[in-house]
Parts: C-alpha cells; sequence; structure tokens
C-alpha cells in the first residue's frame, strides 16, 4: 500500500541513507507488518493508536498536509505512537481548547522538555531551550531589551534605511530588465542583515548589489531542517548518528562551525565599529549585543552563542518567511493588493514625491495604524505560521479538555499549520486567503481572536517577545513594495514548504516585479 510505494522517497533521501540501512530496515519490516493488518490505505477518521512512524516516514516530504488531514479526520486530536521499545508517545493537537489548558491554565506541566532541549542543542541553555525558573529570569531580560524604546526606534530606522537604500534601488533594476528572481532568497538576505544589525550593530551586507554568499544564512536552514529530522526520528537514532557524525548530523555540525564562525567575527566587526562610535556604555540599549555582554550571567561562551543564533533565528527566519507567503498569496489573490493601496494612498498623498517616478517610501510609524495591511498578515500567519510546530512534554499525568489522558513522559505536538485550516475554527471558507476575516463589522477595527485560536506568535507564558517588531517591519516592506511594484509570480512554479522546523518553500518563489505607473 502507501508505505510500499513511497519508501523509495526516503531511500533516495541522500541523508538518511547509512541510518536506513542500520536501523530502519528492521524497523520499517516491523511496521510493514503492523500495518497490513490495519488497512492503511484508508485515512483514518478515529484512529485512537496510530503507528506513527510508517505513515509518518511515507508522508514526510508533505508531513503539515498530511498532519492537517489525520487532525481534521479524528477530531482535532489524536494519539500515536512508535512501536514498542521506542518509548515514543505522542498527542497531537490542533485544539483550542487543549491549547490554552496547554499553553496557560496548566503551563507548568508541559514544560519544552529534555528531548526539545537535544534536538535544539545549538541553542543549549539559551531562552528558547529552557524551561522553568532559569526561564523566567532569562525572558525577563530579554524583554527589558527589547522593550527598549531606543533599540526599538534603531530597529525601525534601520528597516526603513534598508528598504529605501537597497531594497528599493534593487527592485527598481530587476523591474526594469524583467528579471525574474527568488523573492524567498531576498527576503532571506534582507531579515538576515536586519536581524543581524538589531542584533550586533553590524550590517553583514547579505544585501548588497554584489549579493555576496550567504553561509550564515543557508547554516540557519540547515539547524531548522536538521531540527526537524531530530524531531520525527527516535532520538536513539538520531543521536547515533550525530556520534558517528554521518548523514544530517554531519551537515549541522559543520553549519554549526560556520554559524560560530560567522558570530565570532561580527563581534570582531562590531568592536572595530564601536572604538569609533565610542564606548560600550554609550552603545548600551542600541543593540541588542551590549546589554548582555556585561552581563555576568552570560559571561559563558557557549550560552553567549547560543544566545546569538537564537535570536538570529528568532527574527530573521520567521519574519523572512511569511514576508514570502505574504507576496505568494496576494500573487495569487490579485483582488487583496487594490485594497492594501486604497489603505495607504491617504499616507501617500501627503508626501511630496521629489520627481515623477520617484519612488514612494512608508515609514514605519505611518503604517502602525493600518488595520486591513495587518489583517492581510494575520491572514498570512494563519495559513502560513512559521513555526508550524510546537512541541511539549508531558510532566505529570493530566486530562485534556478535549477529555484525552495524556501521561507523564508524553511529548506533545500542536500543529499550529492544522490550527489556521480547521474548518470547526475558521469556517467554510477556512483554507481561502480572506483577510476580511480578521475585521469587525464596520470594517475599522480588528476583531478580537484569542491566541490559542491563533498561535502563530505562541500563547500564554511564552508569547513572542518580537511581535510588534515583527509587524513593523512587514508592514514597512509590504507597503512600500505594493505601493511602487506590481509583484508577479512566475507561472508554472511547484509551491510546497519545506520538511523543517521553518515554514519555507523547497523550491523558493520566482516573482516579477514591474514597476507601477503612477
Ligand atoms: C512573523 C514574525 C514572528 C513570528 C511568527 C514569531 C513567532 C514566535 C513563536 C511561535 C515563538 C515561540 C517559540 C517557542 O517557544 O517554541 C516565539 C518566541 C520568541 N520570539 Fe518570535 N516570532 C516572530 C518574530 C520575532 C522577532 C522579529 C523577534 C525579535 C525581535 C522575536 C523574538 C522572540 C523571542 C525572544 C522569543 C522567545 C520567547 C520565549 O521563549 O519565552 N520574534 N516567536
Ligand atoms: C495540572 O496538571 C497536574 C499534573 O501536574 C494535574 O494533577 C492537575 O489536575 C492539572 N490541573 C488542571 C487544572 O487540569
Ligand atoms: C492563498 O490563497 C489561495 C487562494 O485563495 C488559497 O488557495 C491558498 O490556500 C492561499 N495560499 C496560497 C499559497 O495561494
Amino acid at each position: 500500500p502507501t508505505l510500499v510505494i513511497t519508501m523509495p522517497i526516503l531511500f533516495s533521501r541522500e541523508l538518511l541513507i547509512s541510518v536506513v540501512v542500520v536501523l530502519l530496515v528492521p524497523l520499517y519490516l516491523y511496521l510493514r507488518a503492523s500495518c497490513r493488518s490495519k488497512n492503511p490505505s484508508v485515512l483514518p477518521t478515529n484512529w485512537p493508536i496510530l503507528h506513527m512512524l510508517p505513515s509518518l516516514v511515507a508522508n514526510i516530504h508533505n508531513i503539515h498536509d498530511y498532519g492537517t488531514l489525520v487532525l481534521a479526520g479524528s477530531g482535532h486530536n489524536f494519539r500515536a505512537h512508535g512501536p514498542p521499545g521506542t518509548g515514543m508517545r505522542f498527542f497531537v493537537t490542533c485544539d483550542p481548547r487543549n491549547v490554552r489548558h496547554i499553553f496557560t491554565t496548566n503551563y507548568t506541566n508541559f514544560p519544552k522538555g529534555a528531548e526539545f532541549a537535544a534536538i535544539f542543542d545549538i541553542m543549549g541553555g539559551s531562552l528558547f531551550t529552557i524551561d522553568g525558573e532559569l526561564c523566567l529570569r532569562q525572558r525577563a531580560k530579554v524583554k527589558g531589551v527589547l522593550s527598549n524604546p531606543r533599540l526599538v526606534a534603531r530597529i525601525a530606522a534601520c528597516c526603513r534605511d534598508k528598504v529605501k537604500n537597497i531594497l528599493l534601488p534593487l527592485f527598481t533594476h530587476m523591474a526594469s530588465t524583467g528579471t525574474p528572481f527568488d523573492m524567498q532568497e531576498m527576503m532571506s538576505r534582507f531579515m538576515f542583515d536586519l536581524a543581524a544589525t538589531s542584533l550586533f550593530g553590524v550590517d553583514p551586507g547579505l544585501l548588497s548589489p554584489a549579493m555576496p554568499p550567504m553561509d550564515a544564512a543557508v547554516a540557519m536552514d540547515i539547524v531548522m531542517e536538521v531540527g526537524f529530522l531530530r524531531h520525527v526520528m527516535p532520538a536513539s537514532c538520531w543521536k547515533l548518528m550525530k556520534q558517528l557524525n554521518i548523514g544530517p548530523e554531519r551537515k549541522l555540525r559543520m553549519a554549526h562551525r560556520v554559524l560560530r564562525g560567522f558570530i565570532v567575527e561580527t563581534m570582531k566587526r562590531r568592536k572595530i565599529n564601536t572604538c569609533h562610535v565610542g564606548n560600550d556604555e554609550e552603545q548600551d540599549g542600541v543593540d541588542f549585543v551590549s546589554s548582555f555582554l556585561h552581563d555576568p550571567d552570560y559571561a559563558d561562551d557557549d550560552l553567549f552563542l547560543a544566545m546569538m543564533i537564537g535570536y538570529m533565528v528568532a527574527a530573521r527566519d520567521t519574519v523572512g518567511t511569511t514576508l514570502t507567503w505574504f507576496f505568494y498569496n496576494l500573487t495569487q489573490n490579485p483582488k487583496i493588493v487594490p485594497i492594501i493601496r486604497n489603505e495607504l494612498s491617504p499616507i501617500a498623498s501627503n508626501k511630496v514625491v521629489s520627481s515623477v517616478g520617484a519612488m514612494v517610501i512608508f515609514e514605519p510609524d505611518e503604517t502602525k495604524s493600518l488595520v486591513y495591511l495587518r489583517a492581510a498578515l494575520y491572514e498570512t500567519l494563519r495559513l502560513y505560521p512559521p513555526a508550524p510546530i510546537e512541541r511539549k512534554t508531558v510532566s505529570g499525568d493530566d486530562i485534556m479538555p478535549s477529555g484525552h489522558q495524556v501521561q507523564a513522559g508524553d511529548t506533545i505536538f500542536i500543529s499550529l499549520h492544522s490550527m489556521g485550516r480547521m474548518e470547526g475554527l475558521w469556517g467554510k471558507d477556512c483554507l481561502d486567503y480572506n483577510p476580511d476575516r480578521w475585521l469587525s463589522d464596520d470594517g475599522n477595527n480588528l476583531k478580537y481572536v484569542p491566541s490559542h485560536k491563533f498561535l502563530a506568535f505562541n500563547s500564554g507564558s511564552r508569547m513572542c517577545l518580537g511581535k510588534d517588531i515583527a509587524i513593523m517591519q512587514m508592514k514597512t516592506v509590504v507597503a512600500t513594495m505594493l505601493w511602487n511594484f506590481d509583484v508577479q509570480a512566475v507561472e508554472g512554479q511547484s509551491i510546497q514548504p519545506k520538511p523543517s522546523c521553518i515554514l519555507e518553500m523547497k523550491n523558493g518563489l520566482m516573482v516579477k516585479l514591474k514597476k507601477r505607473e503612477m
């Protein structure tokens, strides 16, 4: 059945070749035997115990859609386990009642846990992988830094300058020559620069006419892709591969080296730069890193590096991915663009444009209150949450609001991707891109939607700390882009998400730009 047909996909992946032979073949034979009796070709509508691995492996290239299908068929929740002896017990949910329980009501019972920390060992000890007391402390610190008005103002100014001085000239050139280019790569370069600038006060210049190699950005993608494989593999399996330094683990190790090198190098450049500006105290609050340099809590080199990598992931991958999906959706839904332009037009008409055909730049402050633009971004985040899954561990036996029991040690996967696609949550048109669903009846305000239903920025005590910054950056890019250009997707490309902890597009997004006549 399905399993047998799709196994070659797995074999053809260079990543898994060595392990497959050693570990997965016996497993595969076992699972094949157990699947025969269960009629796996029919999708389960209510499958209390799913031998997860075979279907997962068979569908790994399309994991999010598969999860959505199973979650929709099973009433938003299902339990799964790996073969006996692997100790893999999962509860998979996209039910907002359970999400509220896990993230808020009984939050302390659902830490990220040791396995999550092991999967992202590259950020070990940093806010992104820790729980409990330690987390409270680090979180308070990061929150303080990210809400410093000087830092926020500097990030906004930096975003605006980068749009004006680099992005617009570059896109103008692309438009004039009609050259198709990969929007995902551009956004990835752009956000890498912005994230690094707000972090270190140093611009790596990935988005510049020279288009330098983007090794560190690629290394970050590898961290997220291998992290994803680690999520779906038995821990013993990837740990063995790590020890043997083979397959994806080898790639990860190299990526780690690249990232370390990048951070060390950038810190050196920062020193040189700050010598001209003044001493570190003057720099305090202007970039993220200065608040950590003199803090004894972060004196450890490894922890410091882990923090920086974590911050780069949080700030760069998320926004870059959302922007790419946003532009894709707009190309598929041409009706939306004039509505956004309509919202921008009072701002644009107040500007004195220096010459005919000159570009209009929207300042971060000017787009702050735009409701429809925000709704359009939320709609993209609903369908394409950059972090498509959350993982939690159960610390004590508990009963979910849905009635499901979970046991200490179980792993919970929350599919954000599926959550945005449940008819039961968003209605019959749940798969349509429709910003209107976010608007109040008079259309002048946003509707209140609780974060346990719209989980893109997380919910409860671990809410994203950069939400406002992210929205500001996205609005600034989108407003300026859409006002000045028509964006067209190149026809005939296959748009699919990549199996990764960040919902990037597997093959990128080729677009063409046309300068708007005004
Ligand atoms: C569209 C953009 C963004 C989205 C969708 C997003 C989403 C998220 C999510 C889902 C988490 C929770 C991760 C987890 O616990 O597993 C998170 C945490 C976090 N985000 Fe964001 N984020 C975005 C942009 C940003 C930006 C631009 C920054 C920084 C300027 C940022 C800073 C953080 C930090 C520091 C945390 C850690 C909070 C904690 O663990 O307690 N995020 N974000
Ligand atoms: C929270 O979790 C604990 C287990 O740690 C459980 O005993 C308790 O019943 C749960 N509380 C609620 C409100 O569900
Ligand atoms: C955006 O809109 C289309 C058309 O409504 C919808 O089918 C899809 O789910 C959304 N995403 C993409 C990539 O088009």
